[in-house]
């Protein structure tokens, strides 16, 4: 089935209450100058994620995999929400049903006033204990290369889930009813290849949600979509929330 680009058509889906789902990627924090993963100028392409996003890397070597870490923290902790979060946080606003899926782990969207949120891989200001599993919020940038557990003395690890580990049991349920129950989900600035996010989206589409996707280029989900924008989420999204102010 071709999909449509008509802003306006998506905008008139909406004036009836809808549950509103959203699934946010790297994409969307790429305008506050945070680099995503895949394609050009992403992180993988520097670094290649056996080496760094894995349980068996920090294992092997926790010291380049915390350098990594404290690199992007160091990045993050200056980077500011950009008009596709507040564009959310103002979608969020307007839906009465709503719930905001992320893979992103750099806080932007808690920061931007997201409520109904959901950080299905952590957060990396979070930190956990190999050792006792405590977990803390930790926001200072100056930790030692290989922080370690005020409790128990363990090493600490970033709170994110790595490839190959379960996202958190009680995160994936509420992730997975909601795209079950969506009527409208926007999937914004994810590549889509990534397990079981990517999946939220066709869970969401076999249950008879509306799929809109708002991205630089087409994605695997591309061809599933009712809706596909080309363009950066910045522009796009605030374009979308003028189109439904622009109907009330
Ligand atoms: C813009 C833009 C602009 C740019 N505007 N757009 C089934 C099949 C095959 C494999 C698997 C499977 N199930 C599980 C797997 C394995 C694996 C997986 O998915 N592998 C695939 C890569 C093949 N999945 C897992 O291992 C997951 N775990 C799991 O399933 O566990 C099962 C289990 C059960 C029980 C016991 C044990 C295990 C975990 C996945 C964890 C992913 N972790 C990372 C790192 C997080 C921590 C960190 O950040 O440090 O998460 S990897 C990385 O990819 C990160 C991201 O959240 C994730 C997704 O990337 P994202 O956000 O899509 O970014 P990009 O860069 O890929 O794309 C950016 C997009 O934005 C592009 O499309 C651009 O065009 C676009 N863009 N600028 C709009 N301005
Ligand atoms: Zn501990």
């Amino acid at each position: 089935m071709p999909h449509s680009s008509d802003l306006q058509a998506l905008a008139g889906l909406l004036q009836i209450p809808q549950r509103v789902v959203v699934l946010t990627g790297a994409g969307v924090s790429h305008e506050s100058g945070i680099p995503t993963f895949r394609g050009s100028g992403g992180l993988w392409r520097h670094y290649r994620p056996e080496d760094l996003a894995t349980p068996q890397a920090f294992a092997r070597e926790p010291e380049l995999v915390w350098e990594w870490y404290h690199w992007r923290r160091t990045l993050i902790a200056q980077a500011r929400p950009n008009p596709a979060h507040h564009a959310l946080v103002a979608l969020e606003a307007r839906s009465p049903d709503f719930t905001l899926l992320t893979q992103n782990v750099d806080g932007l969207h808690a920061l931007a006033g997201s409520r109904r949120l959901i950080e299905i891989h952590g957060s990396i200001w979070e930190v956990r204990c190999t050792v006792c599993q405590a977990v803390t919020v930790e926001r200072r940038l100056d930790l030692p290369p290989l922080p370690r557990c005020p409790s128990c003395g363990g090493l600490l690890r970033p709170n994110v889930v790595w490839f190959g580990e379960a996202l958190d049991a009680e995160r994936l349920v509420a992730a997975s009813e909601a795209a079950q129950h969506a009527q409208v989900m926007l999937v914004v600035g994810t590549s889509a290849v990534v397990q079981p996010a990517a999946s939220f989206a066709l869970w969401a589409k076999r249950a008879g949600a509306c799929l809109a996707e708002f991205n630089l280029e087409p994605t695997p989900l591309t061809r599933h979509c009712d809706f596909a924008f080309h363009g950066q989420a910045g522009e796009l999204l605030p374009a979308f929330l003028a189109s439904l102010a622009s109907r009330l």
